[in-house]
């Protein structure tokens, strides 16, 4: 493949997408940057970006710079074609498969023989066949001989994409043996791991169990927690010494399990097998459950006052990021708002504002609080020592003190 003449359109450009792109468009591919959202486009298009990832900025502005990416909102002719646009789920959680479509649609006009076309997104199994290759063949592409449909799943930690996105290993499951071959070449070009060939129907399955993998793990050690509270053992301690077994290794348990993939992803395993995914299923409601027990402590706490003021740390869904989506901290904050728990004061130093709250320097909400919720693992968070935190009640849902 000769990368500098080899022309990309990656559709959709938020957390994989746009790292992708412009990973691709240092490398030395033309990429066409394709994203809905009109404002998104012209950020890009500056040399900026609209997400927090470490390094993102230096390689999303080097790409615009070299004139390697560009962003619009419609695609382009290319050669390679990558689809990393969400799939979330919706009533019954049930998978969200219409990006996916309006994905292909947008780019089915614009397919030639010779093309490849790659899903990226999180899908259910047979998404690859039954709507990619299924809407470029009722499109009157030939996806058995001319054009290569393949899924290959990205497997990024937020916070760490850019390393990933290189060294991890890629699994690519084409339609058919052809396409993943072709797909597998592409890969190879930009990826210091190992490149896994298969099927698309166990490439997309794979992905799903790595995340229900986490899932169910976590749910384990969340159910520690609250056996823990009850038994009065510090999980913490307990966890470490539990982990000093040869083969034992178990997670951290949280204030809940967030963000747009390992909340979400197991469930397209019970929504495709829901008989026999009992386990997966009850791992994905112990740690939904979660929040709801983290907010019922604090409002016990807050009984203990006669005008409570709770201190939050952290918003985001995890460690050092600043994306809220399926936060379980921001589910708790929200919840003790609705339910009028006390006065709600919020830290969450990844972000510059929040809609719903005044965000306050952690050390100021610390200094005022009489709770002190300890929601999120930020660094800045974890330089607290318990003598920050005298005579304060503390609830610390990520053991940073322990
Ligand atoms: N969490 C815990 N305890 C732990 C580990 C995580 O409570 O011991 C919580 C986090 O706080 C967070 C959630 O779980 O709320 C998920 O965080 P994470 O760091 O485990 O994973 P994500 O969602 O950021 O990224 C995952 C990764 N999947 C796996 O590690 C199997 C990543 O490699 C995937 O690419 C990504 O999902 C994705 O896009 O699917």
């Amino acid at each position: 493949m000769e990368i500098s003449n080899t022309r990309v359109c990656v559709v959709g450009l938020g957390y994989i997408g746009l790292p992708t792109a412009s990973l691709l468009g240092t490398k030395g591919f033309q990429v066409h940057g394709v994203d809905v959202d009109q404002a998104v486009v012209e950020t890009i298009n500056q040399g900026n970006i609209h997400i927090v990832e470490p390094d993102l900025d230096i390689l999303v502005k080097s790409a615009v710079q070299s004139g390697r990416l560009t962003a619009a909102q419609e695609p382009a002719a290319a050669d390679i074609f990558i689809i990393a646009v969400p799939t979330p789920f919706k009533e019954q959680r049930q998978p969200d498969v219409s990006y996916i479509e309006a994905a292909t649609r947008s780019i089915a006009p614009f397919v030639q023989p010779g093309n490849i076309v790659i899903l990226e997104s999180t899908s259910p199994v047979g998404t690859t066949e039954d709507v990619v290759a299924r809407i470029l063949d009722e499109s009157g592409h030939n996806i058995d001989e001319q054009v290569f449909v393949a899924h290959c799943p990205e497997r990024v930690l937020p916070g760490r994409i850019l390393t990933e996105l290189v060294e991890n290993d890629r699994i690519v499951g084409g339609v058919n043996e052809l396409a993943t071959e072709k797909a597998t070449d592409f890969y190879h070009t930009f990826v210091r791991g190992e490149i896994l060939a298969t099927d698309s129907r166990t490439a997309e399955m794979a992905k799903l169990t790595e995340n229900a993998f986490r899932d169910v793990n976590i749910a384990f050690a969340n159910e520690l927690s609250l056996i823990c509270d009850q038994q009065g053992v510090n999980v913490w301690e307990l966890i470490t010494l539990a982990n000093r077994h040869p083969r034992v290794n178990i997670l951290q348990p949280g204030p809940g399990v967030g963000g747009h993939c390992i909340a979400v992803d197991p469930w397209f395993i019970v929504a495709g097998a829901p008989r026999v995914s009992r386990l997966i299923k009850t791992a994905r409601e112990v740690n939904d459950a979660k929040p709801d027990w983290v907010t019922r402590k604090v409002r016990s706490s807050a009984e203990k006052f006669k005008h409570p003021v709770i201190g939050c740390l952290g918003l985001a869904f995890k460690a050092d990021v600043n994306d809220l989506r399926q936060s379980p901290a921001l589910d708790i904050v929200n919840q003790l708002q609705a339910e009028e728990v006390g006065q709600l004061l919020v830290a969450e130093p990844n972000l510059k504002g929040h809609g719903d709250f005044d965000l306050l320097p952690y050390q100021e909400v610390i200094a005022r609080a009489d709770i002190v919720v300890i929601l999120v693992d930020h660094k800045p968070f974890r330089r607290i020592k318990p003598q920050d935190l005298h005579e304060k009640v503390v609830i610390d849902t990520r053991g940073i003190l322990s």
